[in-house]
């Protein structure tokens, strides 16, 4: 154990060889057993340590940056960086880095199960099945909606939004709309198979409409129950990004109204505790935020983060710096 190298702190628990990865490099601070530190043990625990690696749930803000003055680094385990107040990290001289890319078909895997999982009434009937329900089969029993050749639709058109568009496109022969602050190049539309709608037009067409977009402070409630109003009273929503986007409470009454036929959520606002408005209406489908959660995508998520800390606390650079700025002075 050398005293001169640099000491990291892993926030939350981490696959072993990732660990053993840093470790070469730093005193390697974790947490075993897994456990979510208050801001003020996270910060204790940053004492004296160049280096963290963030999940979505630690939040690097003003606070910690002004508690933690030796921190120079934040590799977030995740493609969102919400969790982080770039604009302070950016100021006090701290990275910030995330994991894009290698998350990005394994989450558009999911974004898809979880539409057609929200379509077809998979999780609905299968606790019809387990409660014993299942008396008689039935012409119209737990009859969905269609999903092949019916209309996508996706709000935010990064990576992830492109990989589901593809899937709709390509595999389902479904018409692509699409709405995001900037219109894709006319290449990357075709590459997907998508035509950019405006945000009215986007709630209104789409049969299945899928949440794909950062969560920013303007996001927040984005669709709400005028947004909500708009669609078809077939159509279904799925959000995929952050829970903070959609206005739960809306979503509910109009699942409860049969206003649209359902809905899919992997993400809530305040989890992982869940509006238990949520937990009472029949029509939605609710996964515990595991869009990303293959084994090998985490494990390369976190690989990713891990290269992050080395490439910047050894060499001074970065794979994927979210305020590269700081990296020049
Ligand atoms: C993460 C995610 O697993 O990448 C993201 O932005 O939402 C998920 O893939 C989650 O944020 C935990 O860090």
């Amino acid at each position: 154990m050398s005293p001169s190298r640099p000491a990291v702190l892993i926030a939350r628990a981490v696959f072993p060889e990732v660990v053993e990865h840093l470790r070469q490099h730093f005193e390697v601070e974790t947490t075993p057993p897994d456990v979510f530190w208050s801001a003020t043990e996270l910060a204790e625990r940053l004492q004296g340590k160049s280096g963290v690696m963030t999940t979505g749930g630690e939040r690097v803000d003003r606070t910690l940056l002004a508690a933690c003055p030796q921190l120079k680094i934040a590799a977030n385990i995740a493609v969102g960086y919400n969790n982080f107040d770039l604009p302070a990290m950016t100021a006090a001289g701290v990275l910030g880095t995330n994991t894009p890319d290698v998350l990005t078909e394994t989450t558009a895997d999911f974004g898809f199960a979880l539409l057609m999982a929200t379509a077809r009434r998979v999780t609905e009937s299968e606790h019809f099945l387990r409660a014993g329900k299942w008396k008689e089969w039935s012409l119209d029993l737990f009859a969905g909606a269609e999903v092949h050749g019916r209309t996508l639709g996706i709000l935010g058109m990064g990576r992830i939004g492109q990989a589901i568009a593809r899937r709709g496109a390509l595999g389902f022969g479904m018409p692509v709309i699409y709405h995001n602050r900037s219109r894709l190049d006319p290449s990357k539309e075709a590459a997907c198979g998508a035509r950019y709608v405006s945000r009215d037009e986007l709630f209104a067409q789409a049969d299945h409409l899928v949440l794909v977009l950062p969560y920013t402070p303007q996001a927040h409630h984005t669709v709400g129950a005028a947004e909500i109003a708009r669609m078809k009273p077939t159509a279904t929503l799925v959000n995929i990004a952050r829970g903070g986007i959609v206005d739960e409470d809306a979503l509910v009454a109009a699942l409860r109204e049969r206003r649209i036929a359902a809905a899919g959520l992997d993400v809530f606002e305040g989890e992982p505790q869940v509006n238990p408005a949520l937990l009472t209406v029949p029509n939605v489908v609710l996964t515990p935020h595991i869009a990303s959660a293959t084994l090998p995508t985490r494990t390369a998520m976190a690989m990713l983060a891990a290269d992050n800390l080395i490439a910047y606390l050894t060499e001074g650079r970065a794979l994927t710096p979210l305020n590269p700025q700081v990296m020049t002075r």
